[in-house]
C-alpha cells in the first residue's frame, strides 16, 4: 500500500485528492494547521476522517513538517498548502511569501533530509505567467513567466526552487502548473463561488445586488476533481516533469456571470454592480492554457466543461436554500 502525504489536505484540492487516492488504495495522511475555529476548519474532509491520519503543523514551522514526515514515512508528497488568494496576497505579501515560497522550501528541505526517495508534487500556478501570453493566445510550459501579483511571485519562487532541488539533489519533484479550477468546495471569496452564491441569494430573495470587481478578465476554468486526478498521474509518471493542466478554453468573468444568472432565470445586468474594492492593484487579464504535453504524457482529459462545472456548483450550493 503506497502512502501519500498532503499539505493543505483540508483545502478544496486536498479533499478531492484524498478521495481519489483512497479509492485507488493509497494510505493518506496530511498536515492541518491550528485554527481557532477547529470545528469548521475540516468540513471538507470530515467524511474521510476514519480513513486518514492528520498531523498538526504549519509550512512556516519546518519542525512540524519533519515530525509528520518521520512519523508517516510517505512515498508521495503533495505540497498543496498555500495562501491561495491572489487579491489578498496584495494585502499580505510577506505572509504569502513566507507560506508559499519558504514553506515550499521547508518541504523540499525536509524531504531531502528525511525521505529523499519520496516523489513530490508542487502546486504551481498559471498565475506565474502573469502578463505573458504566447502569440497564439495560449500559455504553455515554455511561455515566459512574468507574474503580476505577490501570489504569482511567491509561486514562481517555489516552482524555481523545486526545479533547482530536482537538478541539484536528484529529488523527484514535479510542478503541476494548474490553471483555475473550481468546485462546490471552492472558497466563497473566489469569483466562481461568489457569483454562484450571489445569484442564488438573489433568486431566493435574500438580496438584490451582487458587488463585483473586474468583469473584463479571462480565465480558463476547470473542475478540481479532474485536476487532482492529473496530480496523481503526474507523480506516477516515470520521470519528474513540469506540466500545464488546463481546459484550453478561456471565458470572461462577464460571461461567467451571464451563464450562472441565465441558468437561474435571471439577468445579470439587473443585479451586478461594480465595486472598486474587488479590483487588484495589477490585474492578470488573460489566461488560457495549452495542456497538450500533459494530456499526451499522462493520458489525462478533463470530464467537466465550463458549463457542467458551473451547473455542478449551482446544484450543490442550491441544496442549502431548499
Ligand atoms: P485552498 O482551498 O485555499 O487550500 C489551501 C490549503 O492550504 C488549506 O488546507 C489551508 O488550510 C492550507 N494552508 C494555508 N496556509 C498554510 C500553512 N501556513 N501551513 C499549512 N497549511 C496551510 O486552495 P486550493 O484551491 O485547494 O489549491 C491548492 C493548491 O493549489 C494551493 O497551493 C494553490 O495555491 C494551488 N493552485 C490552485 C489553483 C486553483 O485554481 N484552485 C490553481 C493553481 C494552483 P486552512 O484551510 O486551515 O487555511
Ligand atoms: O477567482 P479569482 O479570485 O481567482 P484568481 O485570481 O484567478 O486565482 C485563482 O487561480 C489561480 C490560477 O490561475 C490560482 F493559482 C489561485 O490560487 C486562485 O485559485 O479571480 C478570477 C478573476 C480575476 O480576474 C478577478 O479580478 O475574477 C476577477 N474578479 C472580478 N470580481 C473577482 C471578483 N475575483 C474575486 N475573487 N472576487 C470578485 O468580486
Amino acid at each position: 500500500m503506497k502512502k501519500a502525504f498532503i499539505t493543505g489536505i483540508n483545502g478544496q484540492d486536498g479533499s478531492y485528492l484524498t478521495e481519489h487516492l483512497i479509492s485507488m488504495g493509497y494510505e493518506v495522511g496530511g498536515l492541518v494547521r491550528r485554527s481557532s475555529v477547529a470545528e469548521n476548519q475540516t468540513y471538507r474532509i470530515n467524511h474521510l476522517e476514519k480513513d486518514i491520519k492528520t498531523f498538526y503543523g504549519d509550512l512556516i514551522d519546518k519542525s512540524s513538517i519533519d515530525k509528520a514526515l518521520r512519523a508517516f514515512k510517505p512515498d508521495y508528497i503533495f505540497n498543496l498548502a498555500a495562501q491561495s488568494h491572489v487579491r489578498l496576497s496584495f494585502d499580505m505579501p510577506a505572509f504569502t511569501a513566507q507560506v508559499n515560497s519558504f514553506g515550499a522550501l521547508n518541504v523540499f528541505e525536509s524531504v531531502k533530509e528525511i525521505c529523499p526517495e519520496a516523489r513530490v508534487y508542487q502546486a504551481s500556478s498559471s498565475e506565474m505567467f502573469g502578463s505573458s501570453v504566447d502569440p497564439d493566445n495560449f500559455q504553455r510550459e515554455t511561455t515566459a513567466m512574468h507574474p503580476v501579483s505577490p501570489y504569482g511571485c511567491s509561486k514562481l519562487y517555489a516552482y524555481s526552487i523545486a526545479r533547482n532541488y530536482r537538478k541539484s539533489y536528484g529529488l523527484f519533484i514535479s510542478n503541476g502548473i494548474l490553471f483555475n479550477h473550481e468546485s462546490p468546495r471552492r472558497g466563497k471569496n473566489f469569483v466562481t463561488a461568489k457569483v454562484v452564491q450571489g445569484a442564488l441569494d438573489i433568486k431566493y430573495g435574500r438580496t438584490d445586488k451582487l458587488e463585483m470587481g473586474n468583469l473584463e478578465s479571462f480565465r480558463d476554468w476547470g473542475h478540481s476533481s479532474d485536476y487532482t486526478k492529473a496530480m496523481i498521474k503526474l507523480l506516477n509518471h516515470s520521470e519528474p516533469e513540469d506540466i500545464v493542466i488546463s481546459t484550453g478554453k478561456a471565458h470572461s468573468v462577464k460571461e461567467l456571470c451571464k451563464v450562472v444568472f441565465n441558468y437561474l432565470g435571471l439577468e445579470y445586468k439587473d443585479h451586478v454592480v461594480i465595486n472598486k474594492k474587488y479590483f487588484r492593484p495589477e490585474e492578470l487579464p488573460y489566461l488560457q492554457g495549452d495542456s497538450k504535453k500533459g494530456r499526451e504524457l499522462l493520458s489525462w482529459e478533463p470530464e467537466y466543461t465550463f458549463k457542467t462545472l458551473l451547473i455542478d456548483m449551482i446544484n450543490e450550493f442550491e441544496k442549502e436554500y431548499l
